[in-house]
């Protein structure tokens, strides 16, 4: 592995002269990968009543999606991590082992139909009528949520962040939501 430093990185010790870190042997650091894909990925939209939108690829069948975008510099291997749509249980559905990009989306469909195949369907559908949604990393942590529930939803209208300042909107249309395959 290898890593690197950013020019201006103003990384210092924790001495009073706040020396600056320069890279060498004289320096010893610890390597936590965690840290950063913990607060960076986040439900960046769903749909809770497709009556237009999206269809389900294996079926065609309008389905209820939800959007996780990567906002971090680095892609993110989703083995292991959760969404649920139960506060009490946030291990209810598993991702496989698939990646998304350094600033990348990924759909998943909520169909309830936890299908195995070529795309991602979750063991549980989206309640219109507004219910707990969240997704966890494989440490147990919450990366992002609707708590306590997100608010009734319209046919046809996602909800969502955006994704750079991180606000819930409606997202009039809904489809546009970026939709992605993987093998
Ligand atoms: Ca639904
Ligand atoms: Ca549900």
């Amino acid at each position: 592995m290898q890593i690197a430093w950013a020019p201006n990185h103003g990384i210092t010790d924790s001495s009073p002269s706040r020396n600056p870190f320069d890279g060498s042997s004289g320096w010893t650091y610890n390597f936590n990968p965690n840290v950063t894909r913990s607060t960076q990925l986040i439900i960046s939209e769903f749909m809770a009543d497709n009556g237009s939108g999206i269809k389900d690829p294996l079926d065609g069948k309008r389905v209820d999606w939800i959007e996780i975008y990567n906002g971090g510099n680095l892609e993110v291997n989703m083995a292991g991590w959760h969404l649920t749509d139960d506060a009490t249980n946030l291990t209810k559905w598993t991702f496989p082992a698939v990646v998304i990009p350094s600033h990348g989306f990924l759909l998943v469909y909520a169909t309830g139909d936890n299908e195995p195949t070529r795309y991602l369907h979750t063991n549980f559908k989206l309640d219109t009528a507004g219910e707990y949604l969240g997704l966890v990393d494989p440490d147990g942590h919450i990366s992002s949520e609707f708590s306590p529930t997100f608010p009734a939803q319209s046919t046809d209208v996602s909800y969502g962040r955006d994704a750079v300042r991180f606000e819930h909107r409606w997202l009039l249309c809904g489809g546009d939501a970026r939709q992605t395959e993987f093998d």
